[in-house]
């Protein structure tokens, strides 16, 4: 079942709905029956260990096996920081973002209702992710991207495993009114994270973090938001979990934003649950270069509900942070993830996260979707002769 999170309305699972009737956003009604946890412990580590939490039937699964990340310690930030800091590396995805998660269950979903053409707009991620599930169901695909704004590796991956790729004149948030148009004409089946389904995938990341953690919430799970979408499915995760009575406490949810396009962020500095969308969002981190979230209530939701907060980072400190987490613990981002790394760094610092708390970073995407930005960072390689005394010479420099 489907429930609308602002009027309680109730929509059947085989009904292609988007939004309720009056004009709010969806949400699947998990259903499961009394499992013991240690169900979970011995299954394959993918999203599809808590297939009982996954409303699609998980026999049919689209799957390139997504899930099951990386979740590192961080000693040497953590001690520079003076908390204990956990990475969650979601750039281990199949295709190199935490949308393999979503697209998963919203194929599985797609192909269980029997359409044959899905599409999303995006701001690159959503689109490969896409693309390849989309091929890997068969099923025709169509993305829509700002032309111009999507980072090489993202367009490299929509554009080979197959999908029609539109540039369109405007920005993601322009991009997703008009795919929206034709899924709501029935022309498309539409996997923007307005659909409910994605979500489902998504809660995942919740669920893993809790349970790498040995049944314990962190104190804080730090994130980049922007359609918003993320952050809210997480906290499903964590809060259907917690229902189930496998953890007790939850983590505060912390949503950081880049400055330029931070509509979430700036109510929850105003004090208001009203999020204003932001005119024309910038920012180099291009993912999350969005002005008008439409998971906001959701999101607005998660970070009253769990005492959470938000906060914005400019660009040089997401570029500062992503160069940060590649040299002191070896893990590459994309600019968007780096945004969590920059937002810890920014709230330690004022105080907001107290000394000795346990936080879990999410890093969304891998370094090597943005490699124009990973190159502009660096040093050129430096040309010399294939001889070791001239490559001696540099190296005794080091
Ligand atoms: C790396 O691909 O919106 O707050 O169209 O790619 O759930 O939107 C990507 C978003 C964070 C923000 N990090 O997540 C898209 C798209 C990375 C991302 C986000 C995105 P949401």
């Amino acid at each position: 079942m489907i429930r609308c999170i602002s009027c309680g309305a109730e929509y059947d699972d085989d009904e292609i709905i988007y939004t309720c009737e009056c004009g709010s956003i969806l949400e699947v009604v998990t259903e499961v029956d009394n499992i013991p946890k240690e169900t979970f412990d011995n299954r394959r580590d993918n999203i599809w260990k808590y297939k009982e939490f996954l409303p699609v039937n998980a026999e049919n699964r689209i799957s390139l096996d997504e899930g099951g990340t990386p979740f590192c310690k961080c000693d040497k930030i953590g001690e520079e920081l003076g908390i204990e800091l956990f990475v969650k590396v979601e750039g281990s995805n199949p295709t190199g973002s935490f949308k393999d998660r979503g697209m998963s269950v919203g194929t599985t979903k797609a192909v269980d209702l029997g359409v044959n053409m899905v599409g999303c707009a995006s701001t690159g991620n959503t689109s490969a992710s896409l693309s390849a599930y989309a091929a890997r169901a068969g099923l025709k695909c169509a993305v829509l991207l700002p032309a111009g704004k999507v980072a090489l590796g993202k367009l490299a991956q929509a554009m080979f495993h197959g999908a029609k790729v539109f540039g369109v004149d405007g920005n993601f948030d322009d991009a997703l009114e008009t795919i929206t148009e034709l899924a709501l004409n029935g022309e498309l089946y539409l996997l923007n994270s307005i659909n409910p389904y994605r979500l489902e995938g998504q809660k995942t990341i919740g669920m893993e973090v809790v349970h790498d953690l040995g049944w314990k919430s962190p104190d804080r799970i730090v994130l980049p938001v922007g359609n918003a979408g993320n952050i809210s499915a997480i906290w499903k995760g964590i809060t259907e979990f917690q229902d189930a009575g496998y953890i007790k406490d939850t983590p505060m949810m912390t949503g950081i934003q880049a400055v330029n396009s931070a509509p979430i962020a700036n109510a929850v500095k105003a004090g208001t649950d009203e999020v204003t969308p932001v005119e024309n969002p910038e920012t180099i981190a291009t993912a999350i270069r969005i002005g008008a979230p439409v998971s906001s209530v959701k999101a607005m939701r998660a970070i009253k509900e769990s005492n959470g907060t938000a906060d914005t980072v400019t660009d040089d400190e997401i570029l500062d942070a992503q160069k940060y987490l590649a040299r002191t613990e070896g893990i590459g981002v994309e600019p968007a993830s780096a945004a969590s790394i920059a937002g810890l760094r920014k709230l330690v610092e004022n105080g907001e996260i107290d000394q000795g708390e346990r936080v879990v970073c999410i890093v969304t995407g891998h370094v090597l979707k943005d490699p124009n930005v990973a190159i502009e960072a660096c040093e050129e390689p430096t040309q010399v002769a294939s001889d070791p005394n001239e490559i001696r010479k540099v190296l005794q420099t080091m």
